[in-house]
């Protein structure tokens, strides 16, 4: 594959440029060889993107641009006019060719053009604009630098062969177009060797095969870079994404151009489920993800001692409610499930269960300890405090069944823990983002079954 990267996608915070700065050098020493600079909460990215950037943004972009030349990775810098711009209106080519201009002349040698989350009354909404302007661009970029590369997004960015061929289904519905007429848009005017990026059959999307890529390919005519959102979690902050990369053939990889991860908000978190995908990116064939995931954590800490509690700590945030939602918290289910099997509590199961809820309580403790000053540990920190909390309760829960405990204060211990804001050892996929997903959907929630269990039979005095 062309393009092993990650894309600065999301909505929220950008990264600061520290963390740009680290990532790079990260990436770099991973494997990676693309880093997409497009965080949709940057003003001069989208919303404004007719602003020059002012003059300590450009030596920043510069800096950017000379840490990814070292580390190996080609700094490609994203642009998404559509929001607001004006085909009818000759000036805005040249504010977009002046942004062009301004980012390659800091050292960036990629340029992307993004039309994803389009609102209605945008202009480029009109296929034969939107494609008039990806060729336009192209042609800019190729006069400047020939070795610059060039790739674009569309406002139909998901689906499989069958969807965008379809000419019905939501995207459909959203745009009031099917999505041929863009795809014959760019046939049309943009040169067939340019990169179509594409998020797979959904915006999120559990699976990719080997025959989506190459079905979607035919009727792109052109080839794909798949823009994957994973690990993202921007429309699932309460959750965080620490599992193996997971869900796309090997043989999907062979056919595409490229791959781009788009991020979570949590800039060092993110080296986790990197690393893996790294691993899968150089022989998806042989690709181990449990051998990956530990290899992860090591790469990312610095003692044994950090590589332990780390593990322990991911294990419940290993699962994603699209591409893996059972894979959460095993080993918390498995000693649950051993435990209340039967009409009473199996006392071998309990004594275990009891070890890893302690292990769970004192994991905040040992990262606080071997992980102290790092950007990773303030980004976990919300959910190491959740974790503790609830496996305080699940204790004092285990400690009333034991008759060495008050059911009041377990009760009151299980009400404080819940929150709706940092989920640990569970995965959770809204309503809202259903019509965004193509599979998976199965979410787990161990300290809720752990807890039901324990009220079960501590009666029904608990309120549940
Ligand atoms: C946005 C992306 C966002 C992601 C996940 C694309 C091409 N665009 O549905 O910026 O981070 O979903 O929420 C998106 O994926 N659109």
């Amino acid at each position: 594959m062309a393009v092993r990267g990650v894309i600065e996608g999301f909505y929220g915070k950008p990264f600061s440029h520290l963390e740009r700065i680290d990532l790079l050098r990260f990436l770099g020493r991973q494997g990676y060889n693309c880093y997409v600079y497009a965080p949709k909460d940057d003003p001069r990215h989208r919303e404004t993107w007719r602003e020059p950037y002012p003059g300590d943004e450009l030596v920043r972009f510069r800096e950017l641009a000379l840490e990814a030349e070292r580390s190996g990775v080609r700094f490609v810098y994203a642009i998404a006019p559509g929001l607001t711009y004006d085909a009818a209106e000759p000036a805005d080519f040249e504010f977009l060719g002046a942004k062009v201009r301004a980012v390659l002349a800091c050292g960036a040698r990629g340029i992307a053009l993004l039309f994803d989350d389009l609102k209605g009354d945008s202009t480029t909404l009109d296929p034969g604009v939107q494609a008039a302007l990806v060729r336009r661009t192209h042609d800019l970029v190729q006069e400047i630098d020939p070795a610059v590369t060039f790739w674009f997004v569309g406002n139909f960015y998901c689906g499989d062969a069958a969807e965008l061929q379809g000419g019905e289904g939501f995207w459909q519905a959203l745009y009031g177009r099917s999505a041929l007429e863009y795809l014959d848009a760019y046939a049309q005017h943009v040169p067939a060797s340019v990169p179509m990026m594409w998020t797979g059959p959904a915006v999120f999307s559990a699976m990719l095969a080997e025959r989506d890529v190459t079905a979607v390919r035919a009727l792109a005519r052109r080839p794909l870079i798949l823009w994957d959102n994973f690990p993202v979690n921007d429309v699932l902050r309460d959750q965080l994404f620490l599992g193996p990369y997971a869900g796309r053939e090997p043989g999907a990889v062979r056919e595409l151009h490229g791959v781009v991860l788009n991020l979570m908000s949590q800039a060092a978190a993110n080296r986790i489920s990197l690393a893996t995908a790294a691993e899968f990116f150089v022989d998806p064939e042989r690709y181990d993800p449990a051998g990956a995931l530990a290899r992860g954590i090591a790469a990312v800490s610095h003692s044994p001692e950090a590589e332990r509690a780390l593990a322990t700590f991911v294990a419940q945030h290993r699962g994603h409610p699209v591409l893996a939602g059972t894979d959460t918290a095993h080993e918390l289910a498995g000693w649950t499930a051993a435990t209340f099997a039967g009409r009473e509590p199996d006392g071998a199961a309990l004594e275990s269960l009891r070890a890893h809820l302690e292990e769970l309580r004192d994991n905040g403790e040992r990262l606080a300890s071997s992980l102290a000053h790092t950007p990773l540990l303030a980004e976990i920190a919300p959910w190491s405090r959740r974790l503790g909390q609830l496996s305080h309760a699940a204790l004092a829960g285990l400690d009333a069944l034991a008759g060495r405990g008050s059911a009041g204060d377990y009760v009151a211990l299980r009400e404080e823990s819940r929150g709706r804001d940092h989920l640990v050892a569970a995965t959770r996929l809204p309503q809202a983002l259903q019509p965004f997903v193509s599979g998976g959907g199965e979410t787990v929630d161990r300290f809720a079954d752990l807890f039901a269990a324990i009220d079960a039979r501590l009666d029904a005095t608990t309120g549940r």
